[in-house]
């Protein structure tokens, strides 16, 4: 619990059994044998030395509050990213695999000073994420750089891309473990989940870090209230009746494309809001200028019940244009604060204007959300009440946020009249999937009742097949977190 979780070192195991416990299938033991065979046809015959494994998320309720700086409250998923590594002395560069052809190999230089290529949109652009990550976490820690050597590496990923269950996370969490492993090298959980957090970024996402955190430290039957700055984790005990189940909308939301306008956006509108409430709180132009996160603010002003008034007395609805925001900030600092590139080019694309009062309610109500949704569980009430929450929270992220979409909002309310407790999109929304929390008894009657009202017609029109709404919509406990297989060879 809390900081000893974040301590903890990232377990290293001899058998499948180990690492996924009870959940072990042999569909997974087929999974690794597969993932075994084309690393060693891809690579001479080579036997893999590691396996990292690092699940996918999903988000029960906290949404688009992670980079504002407060507490979200996930679980991992039994969803995963395999990575297979050994160290090749001779090859002189990092070449990484797919078991998806669809996912087409690249190789790399070795110097972890590279860019990421965020243009290309490659998928192995997580992956350097994840080699980044590494060595910059060494260089920050002032400790002792290993020797670069040549990897090979090969992937193989069931978390659904750009469905919010977090497969960039998966996939660049798996692989700064399995290279960390590779070198020799062991961090904590804590720091492995904040410096990938950092190193997500590279591919030009503006992360906040709750998938991260959660898909290192995730528990196997507990969700958990992760908090930031430093990253700790709480277990939340779920109701004993609850049960989770999670939907595709099938609007694929691709986090990395059109980033400027979704994503990032809105990390600038929170911190753009941030700024305008400190000026006009009183705080100089410089101090105001050095706020990061709307927390900042509730900071001080003393309580969130205050800081909701305050931004509901000083801000306006609707949009702000850039005028008036330069008017507000002082045009350098306007430009200045927005330094990053990912920053720069929201500022530069953008046509609309910035909303700034509905995005701060937004997050300050979520927050509170949260503490409510945890304090619930942890009071053991009637798992009802945590489904007022999840709605409570979508409506916000539909109607404040603007994060969901047509088919988002139609699934969630399929859920509901399904007989669901409570619904509502996970992860950054624009598409992918919701949540749904129902009674253990009613798993059945609600995945029937879906099937029948929301993914039948889709079948029909060609949207998806019969036999993949199976992976589109499912019942799902809440797992473990990254893990290391160390193999026989
Ligand atoms: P998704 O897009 O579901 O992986 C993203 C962010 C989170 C969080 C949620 C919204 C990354 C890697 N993840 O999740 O940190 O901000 O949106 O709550 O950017």
């Amino acid at each position: 619990m809390g900081l000893d979780d974040a301590n903890e070192r990232i377990p290293v195991s001899s058998s499948l059994e180990e690492v996924y416990g009870e959940s072990l299938t042999e569909e997974t033991r087929a999974r690794y044998a597969g993932v075994r065979e084309a690393f060693e046809k891809a690579y001479d015959g080579r036997s893999p030395e590691a396996f990292a494994r690092s699940p996918g998320r999903v988000n029960l309720i906290g949404e688009h509050i992670d980079y504002e700086g407060y507490s979200v409250l996930p679980m991992a998923i039994g969803l995963d990213t395999i990575v297979a590594v050994s160290v090749n002395e001779k090859s002189g560069k990092i070449t990484v695999g797919n078991t998806n052809e669809k996912y087409t190999s690249k190789s790399f230089e070795l110097s972890p000073a590279q860019e990421v290529d965020t243009a290309s949109l490659h998928w192995t652009n997580y992956v350097m994420c994840g080699y980044k990550g590494v060595f910059d976490f060494l260089n920050e820690s002032g400790a002792a750089i290993p020797q670069t050597v040549g990897l090979d590496i090969m992937i193989d990923g069931t978390v659904p891309t750009g469905s919010g269950l977090s497969s960039s996370s998966a996939l660049c969490c798996a692989v700064a473990v399995a290279v960390m492993h590779a070198l020799g090298l062991n961090f904590t959980k804590g720091e492995i989940a904040d410096f990938t957090c950092k190193c997500e970024r590279y591919s030009g996402t503006q992360s906040g870090g709750m998938d991260q955190a959660i898909s290192i430290m995730g528990e196997a039957g507990v969700a958990k209230l992760v908090d930031f700055n430093p990253i700790t984790t709480n277990d939340v005990q779920l109701p004993e009746d609850a049960a989770f189940i999670i939907g595709n909308c099938l609007a694929v939301s691709n986090k990395a494309e059109g980033a400027h306008e979704r994503y990032n956006l809105r990390v600038v509108e929170c911190r753009l809001a941030a700024i305008i409430l400190g000026i006009k709180l009183g705080m100089s132009m410089e101090d105001a200028a050095k706020i990061e996160t709307l927390k900042e603010i509730e900071q001080h002003v003393g309580s969130m019940s205050v800081a909701k008034c305050r931004a509901e007395e000083l801000l306006h609805d609707g949009y702000y244009d850039a005028r008036e925001i330069e008017e507000l900030i002082g045009v350098e600092a306007f430009m200045n604060v927005f330094s990053s590139p990912a920053s720069k080019l929201v500022l530069t694309h953008n046509e609309k204007g910035y909303k700034l009062l509905s995005r701060t309610l937004h997050v300050f109500s979520e927050a509170g959300r949260v503490h409510l949704f945890a304090a619930a569980c942890a009071m053991k009430v009637d798992p009802a009440e945590l489904g007022v929450y999840m709605n409570g929270s979508h409506e916000s992220c539909r109607a404040l946020y603007e994060c969901s979409c047509p088919e988002l909002d139609e699934l969630v309310d399929t859920f509901r009249a399904a007989g669901a407790h409570g619904a509502r999109l996970t992860g950054a929304g624009w598409g992918g999937c919701a949540v749904a929390l129902v009674a253990k008894d009613a798993v059945n009657s609600v995945l029937e009742a879906v099937k029948e009202s929301f993914y039948a017609s889709r079948v029909a029109a060609g949207i998806i097949k019969q036999a993949e709404v199976g992976r589109a919509l499912f019942a799902t406990l809440p797992s473990s977190g990254a893990a290391i297989l160390q193999t026989a060879n």
